[in-house]
């Protein structure tokens, strides 16, 4: 499972080619400048990373989450930030791949895979992140239609998204009672929030999705009403997966870094790296990423296989690869003194961008209450 095919190697070498020829040199000024270079973007798309675990039917690339894994881990080394956005794109396309009808995948599935239109997921309320099973946005069904009326919290890539996956309430029955809608771009009722100010993933904008009276036609119902929890959950076990891939990419690209600068830094006679205390703490830092990257790769290979217990896996292998990766790069900070905490040496970005993978697609406490809760229910 761990010796990677030439086929895997390959495609390594192209995402990496990909991101260091059209991301690295550009991740600073754009977490600089908050520019979400959406050009760039369909670069990426041309080349599959639209689609990565879609099937080949309506152009996705039809690869497995292990594959997903090295892609994420790859394009986070040049930008978590982007590599992120890439990430909750192809969750978004996975669902609509996965769980649509066939006029739904004809619809919408090529022009996701290319980047074209791009892709948001709304789960988030302001009063229900964690607790996402509590989420209030209602859908009424109206005539051949559904009404949808509601606010979605920090929406990652919204206003400039085409498609938004919307889970709402069709029924005051708990989980049970939560549907999804396909909500294009451009209807009326659907409106955006300011771009939030945040400590990271600058790259991409963060916003409300207001929906006021948001009316959609019912074929744009995704899967049978009562069933938008289970889809949302099943679209975020690969997303956590993403999300610690991304995480893994980040903290190594940091490692690296400090590893080539202890090289070169001399103090007190000699070059910082022999300091043995120093050296641990790279062993330590490289350590970490290591034992985060088995988990995670055991954790995808479950969910390709189907193994019940992926959705375990996923959530032990999201908290220990974003701890990981956010303890890796803050060491990385400490490593390189004060030059640590300059933005033109590209570390303390790294840090600021995979902070916030601690926090969603499922805090790491709810990773902890999904493990936990196995242990003391089962
Ligand atoms: P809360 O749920 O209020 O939690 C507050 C704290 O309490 C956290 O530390 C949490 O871990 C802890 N906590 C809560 N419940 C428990 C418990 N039972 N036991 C122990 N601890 C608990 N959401 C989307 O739907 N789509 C997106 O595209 C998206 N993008 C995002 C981008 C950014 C930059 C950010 C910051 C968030 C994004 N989110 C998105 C939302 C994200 O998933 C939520 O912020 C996250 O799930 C936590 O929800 P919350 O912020 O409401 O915190
Ligand atoms: N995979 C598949 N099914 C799942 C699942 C998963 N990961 N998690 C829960 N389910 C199913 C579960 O099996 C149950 O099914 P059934 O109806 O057949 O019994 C149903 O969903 C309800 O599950 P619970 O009883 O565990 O529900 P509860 O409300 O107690 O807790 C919890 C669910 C806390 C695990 C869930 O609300 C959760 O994951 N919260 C975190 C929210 C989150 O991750 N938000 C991320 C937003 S996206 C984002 O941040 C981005 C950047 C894109």
């Amino acid at each position: 499972m761990f010796e990677l095919t030439e086929d895997q190697r390959d495609l390594v070498g192209a995402v990496r080619d990909f991101a260091t020829e059209r991301l690295a040199p550009h991740a600073l000024e754009w977490d600089a400048t908050k520019h979400f270079p959406v050009d760039v973007l369909q670069e990426a798309g041309e080349i599959g990373l639209g689609g990565v675990y879609a099937g080949e039917e309506y152009g996705g690339t039809g690869l497995t989450r292990y594959d997903a894994a090295l892609i994420f881990e790859e394009l986070a080394k040049a930008d978590p930030s982007i590599a992120a956005y890439i990430s909750i794109h192809n969750m978004v396309v996975w669902m609509v791949d996965a769980f649509g009808t066939d006029l739904q995948r004809k619809e919408w599935v090529p022009q996701l895979v290319t980047m074209e239109s791009l892709g948001s997921y709304c789960l988030t309320e302001p009063g229900a992140g964690s607790d996402a099973a509590a989420l209030t946005t209602k859908a009424v069904r109206d005539g051949d239609d559904y009404v949808l009326t509601g606010v979605k919290q920090f929406i990652s890539g919204a206003g400039s998204s085409a498609l938004y996956i919307v889970m709402a309430r069709t029924a005051a029955t708990g989980h049970r009672g939560i549907t999804a809608f396909l909500v294009p771009a451009g209807t009326e009722g659907l409106s955006f929030g300011s771009n939030e100010k945040k400590m990271g993933w600058n790259a991409q904008p963060t916003r409300q999705v207001v929906l006021a009276g948001a009316r959609v036609p019912a074929a744009n119902r995704l899967g049978e009403e009562g069933d938008g929890f289970g889809i949302a959950m099943k679209g975020l076990n690969g997303g956590r997966l993403n999300i610690g891939a991304c995480s893994l990419g980040g903290g190594q690209a940091a490692l690296d870094k400090t590893v080539a600068y202890l090289k070169e830094r001399t103090a007190f006679g000699g070059r910082l790296a022999d300091k043995q205390s120093l050296m641990f703490d790279l062993a330590d830092m490289e350590m970490k990423l290591e034992a985060a990257r088995t988990l995670l790769r055991r954790a995808a290979d479950a969910l390709d296989r189907g193994d019940p217990d992926a959705v375990r896996l996923c959530a032990i292998a999201k908290r220990v690869a974003t701890d990981a990766g956010f303890e890796v790069a803050n060491e990385a900070i400490q490593l390189h003194g004060g030059y640590g905490y300059l933005h033109e040496y590209g570390i303390e970005k790294i840090a600021r961008d995979l902070r916030v993978h601690q926090i969603l697609e499922g805090s790491n406490e709810i990773m902890r209450l999904i493990v936990g809760r196995m242990l003391v229910e089962g």
